[in-house]
């Protein structure tokens, strides 16, 4: 298996994000790229491949030109507004209910139009580094159109709650739905299975009106968990979209017995799909403790995880989403692929 990492990741560190009120350690940091890195090479579960270099159109085939611009040049604009030496971007107004949500360029009001949250801060190296992620998701995704039956995108920063001109979430580029979108355009029948703690808000907004792409998330219920506005088992596609999203959130404190049914819920629809193809955004969030998390999944559940999707018997993009359990992260991340590789 090859695993596409690019020490460009690191151009994306932060220190803090705010919630509850003030700034916190920011839990989606460069350290867990070396850790997830470190933990798959240490178990021979693949070799390191660096990515190549895709242009901007398969960027466009799922994000506006628009957004990209914006992504491109946001810390520039901002430190025009606040210095040479600005602190990290947040934005502070949004067009809430009642309020118009329309094109905004000026350096206070753009944050608050392309984001969702307060927890994404955006630094002088974001875009090479999320640039740099979207070539890693498109390389694995080449990868497998080259014969590889499964392959490894150590995305970071993540991407499932990025949508076509949003970011939050710690995400600005959706990688596994750029992911998808590649497959597709080379004729293999999508569907996306969505492992994080978090509902995947981003892949399934821009998947949401197509039939062509199969959208399905396990996470927590939004009326508890992050991301809260996305996510319910009622949003099942729009369109010519309708019944080509589906959603399973699964009660804080879930633990395997539950999540298990659910993937197996999962795992039917995806075959009933005539799915050839699977983008599985890796969230390992979902762990006993995790900070930003609510159910209890440990120990052996990663195995068995990567074991029920590996018997699915089809070839697999794996990107990284969410997880942070420093502790634990490597080897949970390295179980789900253990598990894949053994069935598959
Ligand atoms: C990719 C990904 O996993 N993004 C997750 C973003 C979550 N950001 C906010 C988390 C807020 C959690 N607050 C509740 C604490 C419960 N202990
Ligand atoms: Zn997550």
């Amino acid at each position: 298996m090859k695993i596409f990492y690019t020490t460009a990741h690191h151009h994306h560190d932060p220190l803090f994000e705010f919630e509850g009120g003030r700034f916190i350690p920011a839990h989606e940091r460069a350290s867990r790229g070396e850790i997830i890195k470190a933990a798959l090479t240490s178990r021979k579960l693949g070799n390191l491949a660096l990515p190549r270099h895709f242009g901007n159109e398969p960027i466009l085939r799922i994000h506006s030109p628009e957004y990209v611009d914006f992504m491109a040049s946001a810390f520039t604009r901002w430190q025009e507004r606040h210095g040479k030496d600005a602190p990290p971007a947040f934005p502070s107004v949004w067009p809430g209910r009642s309020l118009r949500p329309r094109v905004h360029t000026d350096g206070e009001a753009v944050l608050g139009h392309y984001t969702f949250d307060m927890g994404t801060p955006i630094l002088a190296g974001t875009f090479n580094a999320a640039r740099a992620a979207i070539d890693v998701a498109l390389s694995a995704a080449h990868d497998v159109l080259s014969g590889a039956r499964v392959s490894f995108a150590l995305t970071r920063p993540p991407g499932h709650h990025a949508a076509g001109d949003l970011y939050g979430g710690y995400c600005f580029f959706n990688n596994a739905a750029l992911a998808a979108q590649m497959l597709t355009d080379a004729r293999r029948r999508v569907a996306v299975l969505d492992v994080d703690m978090h509902h995947g808000n981003g892949t399934q907004t821009i998947f949401y009106e197509r039939a062509d792409v199969l959208t399905v998330s396990l996470h927590g219920d939004p009326a508890h968990v992050y991301p809260y506005f996305l996510g319910n088992a009622d949003e099942t596609g729009s369109g010519a979209g309708e019944g080509f999203n589906l959603n399973l959130p699964l009660a804080p404190k879930t633990d395997w017995s539950d999540y298990g049914a659910a993937l197996d819920q999962a795992i039917a629809r995806i075959r009933n799909f005539g799915a050839d193809t699977l983008v599985l955004p890796l969230g390992v969030d979902t762990v006993t403790g995790d900070p930003t998390g609510a159910f209890r999944l440990e120990g052996d559940d990663f195995l068995r995880l990567g074991e029920k999707i590996g018997a699915l018997g089809l070839p697999v993009v794996i990107t990284m989403e969410g997880g942070y359990r420093l502790d634990v992260l490597g080897q949970n991340v390295a179980d789900v692929v253990d598990g894949i590789r053994q069935k598959l």
